[in-house]
């Protein structure tokens, strides 16, 4: 049965790849399962038949069969645990994969949202200037912490893994930052998630909804 996810009709990223329909893109495209793609407005998100997908009226949710999902990290597991690519075989290889999924969605990616809603929201503050050194600092301890973790290795634990998929996803977020910068081999990890195929392809895809171009071989 072929999944269908939502995205948004037009995101204020202009297709830069920041919504989180990207991540649930990339995990099809790593384990080749061809996907559906409704786009929704922002209207249409608050609507009762999208929040019976979402209870939150938000985006991305998951649809195959019986199944609706929302949210991108249980989407993205749900994903990995029924096909191969995305966690290792090895039960305690498996759960340390699922650990470092979690980790990257609670404990790195919350103070990299605030970091940004507050430059979204926050800017035209009296406090916005007292306030936003704090916040840098909140993300860049989580960026010493990972990145002394990372040292040298190209993954965060052995072969690439739905761990690293979404670690990488959230650390794009900051790459208009200049955060980044003063971690190289995050820099490293970073690329080598970019370069990945897979990654490329649901790029285009997402990319190709903004442009109104057809993404090559059509919307998968
Ligand atoms: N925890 C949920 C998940 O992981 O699925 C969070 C889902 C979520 O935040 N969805 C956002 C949404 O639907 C889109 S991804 N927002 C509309 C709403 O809440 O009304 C967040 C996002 C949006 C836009 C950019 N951007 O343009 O750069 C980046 C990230």
């Amino acid at each position: 049965m072929t999944p269908t996810i939502t995205a948004f009709a037009q995101s204020p990223d202009r297709g830069r790849g920041l919504a989180r329909d990207m991540r649930v893109r990339w995990a099809l495209e790593e384990v080749g399962l061809p996907y559906e793609v409704r786009l929704v407005s922002f209207s249409e998100m608050k609507e009762p038949a999208h929040r019976a997908l979402h209870p939150f009226g938000q985006i991305p949710t998951y649809e195959e069969g019986d199944l609706v999902l929302f949210e991108s990290g249980a989407i993205v597991l749900h994903i990995a645990k029924r096909h191969a690519g995305l966690l290792p075989d090895d039960a305690n290889a498996r759960a340390r994969a699922i650990a470092w999924m979690f980790a990257a969605l609670s404990t790195v990616e919350p103070p990299i949202v605030e970091l940004g809603m507050a430059s979204l929201v926050e800017r035209d503050k009296a406090w916005y200037a007292e306030r936003r050194p704090l916040l840098e600092d909140r993300v860049c301890q989580r960026l010493d912490e990972l990145s002394r973790r990372l040292g040298v290795s190209q993954w965060l634990d052995g072969a690439f893994s739905a761990g690293d998929l979404l670690m990488v996803t959230v650390l794009r977020r900051l790459e208009s930052s200049g955060l980044l910068q003063a971690y190289p081999n995050l820099g490293g990890y970073l690329a080598r998630g970019e370069a990945r195929p897979a990654y490329g392809r649901a790029f285009d895809a997402q990319l190709a909804v903004f442009t109104g171009a057809p993404p090559p071989g059509g919307e998968r």
